[in-house]
């Protein structure tokens, strides 16, 4: 019999991990909080044979080995399991009633929820809907509905307006009073993209006499196309960063600029380069004001990964594109209020230079509401997030 203990933040996710290693037939020994979360002992596998019973057992013979190996057992079969009858059954029996207590667990304290603050349920099923995570939710939810006979729609604008408080915005726009920006983000986030947008509305409203653009990827064949291209049009300098020419440099030659937009290259965060991209812009402090680019589209866990990733010490603000291309919102807004940078612009679309705007909580959070009247609300779902998030709150 194998035993080992499963430490994880709760009890479902703890129940889960047995299951991956120990599989369905895991017997659960024991259960306690532990700083982490919950510690569960579990078993797998049948324990030694139970102890004999009273009907004597046949012993093989002997002499006659090989005879044993390929003879029939003509035992009754019910006495043939007899030893670990009473075993697999109570095995059984405890499977069932795991099984039981984590749905149970899951569903009760949402059903619960439900009955005592129907209220404040219903509005937790609307934040949900509208893919907010359960910690933004349950924060919202935080003495939001006093009286249960609070008015819906009122409770409703109240919280909101709440969540579009929360969502940090630069103020005004970011780069309209000239400086320094670098765009740091994942490939594909729309880096070029929105420089492009940014650099085609200061030449509209500016000209073209005192903005630039550079180039920090030199990491990838014909990265730079897209950036030459653009300052072809727009008739404005274009300046690649280079072994023999660093960031400091460049900046130095364009020193005449009012505005100049820096491109990043959306590097393997593992690799080398990486590091050097960051520490080069690092290295020139308040000289160069840098900004995240986050697609709205991508999964929620790779938007959060991102976030941690694209890390430099000045860090201005951030961009949220491609909510044009978001089936919700709501995990967006989540990952903007737990990262705390403020959202210089949103984009949504490719349309140079049209598609932009300087960013706005209220506005979002009504992108947000218009997506979440087509999303269904899938009530498990809900119970689930509602649960851990609960257990999350009694083991703080
Ligand atoms: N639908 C949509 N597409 C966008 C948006 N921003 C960028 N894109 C597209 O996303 C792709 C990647 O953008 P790009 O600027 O090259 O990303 P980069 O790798 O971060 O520089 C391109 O096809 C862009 O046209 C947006 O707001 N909405
Ligand atoms: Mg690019």
């Amino acid at each position: 019999m194998a035993m080992k203990s499963f430490i994880a933040a709760d009890m479902r996710t703890a129940l889960r991990l047995v299951r991956e290693e120990f599989g369905e037939d895991a017997v659960i020994l024991s259960n306690k909080r532990v700083p982490q979360g919950i510690e569960l002992v579990a078993a797998t596998e049948m324990p030694p044979a139970a102890p004999p019973r009273s009907e004597p057992q046949q012993q093989p013979e002997m002499s006659a080995p090989q005879a044993e190996s390929f003879a029939f057992d003509e035992t009754p079969r019910e006495r043939r399991a007899a030893p670990d009858s009473g075993w697999l059954q109570m095995q059984q029996e405890m499977r069932a009633m795991r099984e039981l207590i984590a749905q149970q667990y899951t569903n009760f304290s949402w059903q619960q929820y439900r009955s005592q603050q129907p209220a404040q349920a219903a509005m937790w099923r609307r934040l949900q809907r509208l893919g907010l995570d359960a910690a933004v939710t349950r924060d919202l939810l935080d003495g939001a509905v006093q009286s249960e006979e609070a008015n819906a729609n009122e409770a409703w604008q109240g919280l909101m307006n709440k969540l579009s408080a929360r969502v940090a915005v630069c103020d005004g726009d970011l780069i309209a009073q000239g400086g320094t920006f670098a765009f740091i983000g994942p490939t594909g986030a729309g880096k070029t993209t929105t420089i492009g947008k940014l650099a085609a509305r200061y030449v509209l409203d500016n000209g073209n006499a005192d903005i630039a653009l550079v180039t920090m990827d030199s990491y990838r064949i014909g990265a730079h196309e897209q950036l030459r291209t653009l300052s072809r049009i727009l008739n404005i300098p274009c300046k690649i960063v280079s072994a023999q020419r660093d960031l400091g440099a460049v900046l130095y030659e364009l020193r005449h600029c009012k505005l100049i937009l820096i491109d990043s290259a959306g590097l393997n965060t593992k690799a080398p380069e990486f590091r050097q991209q960051v520490e080069a812009l690092d290295a020139l402090g308040d000289r160069v004001r840098c900004i995240q680019v986050l697609a709205a589209n991508c999964q929620h866990q790779a938007m959060r990964a991102a976030q941690r990733a694209y890390r430099t010490g000045n860090l201005a603000g951030c961009i949220l594109t491609k909510i044009d291309e978001a089936g919700s919102l709501g995990e967006s807004v989540s990952a903007l209020i737990a990262g705390g940078l403020p959202l210089a612009y949103t984009t949504d679309g490719q349309a140079i230079p049209g598609d932009i705007a300087v960013g706005n909580g209220k506005a979002l959070v009504g992108k947000a509401i218009a997506l979440a009247k087509q999303n269904e609300c899938n009530e498990d779902e809900i119970a689930q997030a509602f649960a851990t998030q609960r257990e999350k709150a009694l083991s703080a």
